[in-house]
């Protein structure tokens, strides 16, 4: 038998598709399917959604709280009481404050899964600048960029029905990220709106574009530069906007003059017909959008070409119209904004913000991970001493991997909160288990609603919510700020706009308001009200007040080919390897090459590979693909093989095994991961064993009930 279906909100990536969950009576299984009264998604559902119902009872969920009993990274565990995980962590956390202050307790945590700023919130009452994540890589130059230039970040206005759409560096009805779900963009084109892509890769969208401009990765803020300039060059400027809101429009037409269609299509290795065609239908339409994705964010110059997309933008008078980019008035909740805490911060505690030089990273309130790590690995300049992670594959998403890896084994103590045993939890001290998506009350706020995401199955064995676990050890610590539980959180968190939980899962969705032109009447939410093209704050920290384009130098023949990385539609980063049905879509990571970089290098559609890169490698099957430049190479991001109990999980085909930091963005602190140098080739008969033998060695496995036990992910092996 079946109960009644809850409306909530998926959570199978960032996502926000209304769903109807059912579960059955023995609250072993839930039914996922798409809600056709949300006005997002429409009833759409994809593979990871329905995946929902497997993650939520997946036999590898981790049921209850472990301690490390063998040497980090091995995997060997015991289980333990709830009571005891959480002393061991508060004890630590004592310690470390007591001896090194709170500035040496670190934490982390991903990609935003609703709970981001309940770890700030945490961090800022034990006074601690320090929660590192990949802001720097996925989103916040975006941010920062908005932020600084007119004190807001925007959204496509797909309701305005925009004329063109710039898609940037984004795959977005395969990720559907930060959000704004892929099926508007879709249903935008069908109803006529026009498509600008810029891609290094000919994806399913860029098939349905006016105009594609396939770049060279790692050339966006020579794109960037280059269309502003032509933007000038015809007249396809908003003077009246650029006359009454902005400053510094002149400083910025200078900077870009020598950005002539020639030398932009020569460094972007484009044709110069098409980058006009392109400026000609962005900056000809009456309405455009600009949606940009991690493309032009995984690179030197993450800033600024996500400064280059703020002004083309603003010079184009698309902000804050009708089928522009909009910006959104929050919705007046204890949210994104206030909940935080950031006033809970002692005073001055920022500046021991570990972030390098990467300062506008550091006003964002993250701290930089690779900063973190050196940190730990040098001592310099203070030495962090532990880490509490909620929910974050380190092994796997950082540049650098190696040096990840080093920081685990080294750092005093590290926690983490997950709902696998992940190569990065091989090396906790205390292993935390949380619940999946469909097992928790959650508020979902995104730019253009709240809305509830409704627990329908109890949650797996003992695990307790991220939220729980903090709200716990805040209790434990005496930090002020918090609720009593999480569960009151929620209507605390509500009352600001005179409502309740009940009320949101009642009500389900509230839209946000949208005010177009905000800035005619109030100005911009900066210091004078403008829009700012050159602001004054990069100079005072030492960065070009204008966006910039940096040349990776000259060509090295023993890595001839440009490394770029892209998001797997069958996955959520790292997570879902482990889901049969998603596995079996897409068993390997795969890099994808030209038909000329593999006949010059005898490589064959479904053979295995070898990525190399400063003698260190990463094996991928190749995909020979008609839709890449012959110049690059494009691998899959965030893999990992859950079937394997030993390092080959993380280390045989993690694309960051290859990366660096050592070329990262000065203002962000972004790595280069789209856009570095290498090579590929077929591997010698040693990797072809190291691969069998990968796929071969499987833990010894001790019973359930053994206390040394040595608890693992395998559940199944994809033969090579
Ligand atoms: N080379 C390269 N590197 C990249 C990228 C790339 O494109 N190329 N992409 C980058 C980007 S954009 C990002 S955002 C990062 C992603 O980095 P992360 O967000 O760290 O992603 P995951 O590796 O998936 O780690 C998330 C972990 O959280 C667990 N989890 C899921 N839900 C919850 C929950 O509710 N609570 C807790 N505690 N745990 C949970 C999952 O099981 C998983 O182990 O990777 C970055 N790294
Ligand atoms: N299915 C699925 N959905 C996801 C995720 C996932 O892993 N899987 N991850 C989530 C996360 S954390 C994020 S941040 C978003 C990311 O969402 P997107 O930004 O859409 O991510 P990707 O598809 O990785 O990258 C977008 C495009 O950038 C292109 N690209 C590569 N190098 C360059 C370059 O140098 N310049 C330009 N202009 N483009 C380049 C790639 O070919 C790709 O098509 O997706 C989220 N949603
Ligand atoms: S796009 Fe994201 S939110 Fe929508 S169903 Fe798929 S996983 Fe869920
Ligand atoms: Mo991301």
């Amino acid at each position: 038998m079946c109960e009644d279906a809850i409306r909530s909100i998926c959570r199978s990536c960032h996502g926000g598709c209304g769903v109807l969950l059912r579960r059955d009576d023995a609250d072993e299984r839930v039914w996922v399917q798409g809600d056709p009264s949300n006005p997002n998604n429409h009833g759409f559902l994809c593979a990871k959604g329905r995946a929902a119902s497997a993650l939520a009872r997946h036999p590898d969920r981790l049921t209850r709280p472990l301690r490390r009993i063998g040497p980090r990274g091995e995997g060997f565990f015991e289980e333990i009481e709830w009571d005891q995980a959480l002393s061991i962590v508060t004890e630590r956390i004592r310690d470390d404050v007591a001896t090194a202050g709170p500035r040496s307790v670190v934490l982390a945590q991903g990609t935003d899964r609703n709970y981001q700023e309940w770890v700030f919130r945490f961090a800022n009452s034990l006074g601690t600048p320090n929660v590192m994540g990949p802001a720097d890589i996925c989103f916040y130059p975006r941010v920062m960029a908005g932020i600084l230039t007119m004190g807001g970040f925007t959204f496509v206005d797909y309701e305005g029905k925009p004329e063109v759409v710039l898609l940037w560096g984004s795959n977005k009805p395969m990720t559907n990220s930060d959000g704004v779900i892929g099926i508007r963009l879709l249903d935008a084109i069908a109803g006529g709106t026009q498509l600008v892509v810029v891609d290094p890769v000919e994806t399913s969208v860029a098939r349905r574009a006016r105009v594609h401009l396939q770049l060279r990765p790692g050339t966006d803020a020579a794109l960037g530069l280059g269309l502003i300039h032509q933007v000038f060059e015809l007249g396809l400027i908003d003077a009246d906007f650029i006359a009454n809101h902005t400053t510094d429009a002149e400083l910025l037409r200078e900077h870009t003059r020598g950005w002539t269609l020639d030398r932009t299509a020569d460094v972007c290795g484009l044709e110069a017909e098409d980058i006009f065609e392109a400026v000609r239908l962005y900056g000809g339409a009456a309405s455009a959008g600009i949606e940009m994705g991690t493309g032009a964010q995984q690179s030197r110059d993450s800033f600024s070409s996500a400064r280059l997309l703020v002004m083309l933008s603003g010079l184009c008078g698309n902000i804050d119209v009708p089928g522009g980019d909009v910006l959104w008035d929050p919705p007046g909740i204890v949210g994104r904004r206030t909940m935080p805490g950031s006033q809970l911060l002692p005073g001055g505690a920022e500046k021991d913000r570990l972030v390098g030089s990467h300062q506008i990273l550091g006003m964002s309130g993250w701290a930089h991970s690779s900063t973190v790590f050196e940190a730990i690995l040098s001592g310099k300049p203070y030495t962090p001493r532990s880490l509490l992670v909620f929910g974050s594959n380190l092994l796997v998403s950082y540049a650098n991997s190696m040096q990840v890896e080093r920081a685990l084994r080294k750092v005093g103590f590290v926690m983490v909160a997950d709902m696998f045993l992940t190569p990065t939890a091989y090396y906790a001290d205390v292993v935390l288990p949380v619940p999946s998506w469909v097992e928790r009350d959650q508020i979902v706020e995104h730019a253009n609603y709240v809305a509830a995401r409704n627990a329908v199955l109890s949650p797996m064995g003992e695990s307790r919510s991220d939220e729980e676990i903090i709200t716990e050890l805040a209790m434990r610590l005496g930090l002020k700020g918090f609720w009593e539980s999480p569960s009151q959180s929620l209507d605390a968190r509500l009352a600001p706009v005179g409502r309740n939980w009940m009320r949101l899962q009642r009500d389900q969705y509230w839209a946000n308001s949208l005010r177009y032109c905000k800035y005619e009447t109030e100005g911009f939410p900066t210091h004078d009200g403008r829009f700012h093209f050159a602001p004054s704050i990069l100079k005072k920290w030492g960065f070009p007040s204008l966006p910039e384009f940096s040349d990776p130098g000259s060509f090295n023949p023993s890595a001839p080919l440009i490394l770029t990385s892209r998001h797997s539609p069958f996955y959520f980063n790292s997570e879902f390897r482990n889901v049969e049905a998603l596995r079996d879509k897409q068993p390997y990571p795969i890099v994808e090459v030209s038909r000329q970089v593999a006949a010059d290098r005898g490589l064959a559609s479904g053979e295995w590979a070898v990525i190399e890169r400063n003698g260190e490698v990463a094996f991928f099957k190749v995909r020979v693909s008609d839709r890449i430049r012959s110049d690059t190479v494009c691998a899959s991001a965030s893999w990992w093989y859950p079937e394997m109990g030993t390092p080959e999980s993380w280390q045989l085909s993690n694309i960051n095994a290859l990366t660096d930091d050592c070329w990262s963005s000065p203002e962000m602190g972004s790595a280069n991961l789209r856009g570095c140098r290498c090579d590929v080739r077929t591997l010698t008969p040693s990797e072809r064993e190291r691969i069998r033998a990968a796929f071969e060695a499987t833990p010894p496995n001790v019973g359930d009930d053994d206390r040394r036990a040595r608890i693992r992910t395998r559940r199944r092996v994809v033969p090579p």
